[in-house]
């Protein structure tokens, strides 16, 4: 079934110049673009974001990485979107990810692990909802 997931390109990935390379492994995949900009966050909106890791003792350091920079933020549509983006990203540690995701082939270190994929479609929904108020989820 088509889904909507939500995906940033975090700020270390947009520093390093990676935002067409990441962007164009999900085209060439087969995903639609729905939404797509470049945005700095406010710290109220990543907080919210990242709300579920709030009493992780990584959660301040968290919040100052994703606020430090401007990052994309994109819809993409497809079928499975949920899943399939996630196994294309690679696990959370870029340094155990396997060779062929984005984490795997581009990433050394847990705290600046390029990518953001929605982990449910639950998930999804409410992400799509705070960065994007205006597409239906
Ligand atoms: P994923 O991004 O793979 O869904 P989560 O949801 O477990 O991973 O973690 C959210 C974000 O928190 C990760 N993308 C990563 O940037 C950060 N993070 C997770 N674990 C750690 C950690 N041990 N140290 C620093 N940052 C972490």
């Amino acid at each position: 079934m088509s889904e909507r997931t939500l995906v940033l390109v975090k700020p270390d990935g947009v520093r390093r110049g990676l935002v067409g390379e990441i962007i164009g492994r999900f085209e060439r995949k087969g995903f639609a673009l729905v939404a797509l900009e470049l945005r700095s966050l406010a710290r109220e909106t990543a907080e919210a974001h990242y709300d579920e890791h709030r009493s992780r003792p990584f959660f301040a350091e968290l919040v100052d990485f994703i606020t430090g920079g401007p990052l994309v933020a994109i819809v993409l549509e497809g079928p499975g979107a949920v899943l399939t983006v996630r196994s294309m990203m690679g696990t959370t540690n870029p340094a155990e990810a396997d060779s062929g995701t984005i984490r795997g082939d581009f990433g050394l270190e847990i705290a600046e692990n390029l990518v953001h994929g929605s982990d449910s479609l639950a998930s999804a929904k409410r992400e799509i909802a705070l960065f994007f108020p205006h597409i239906d989820p």
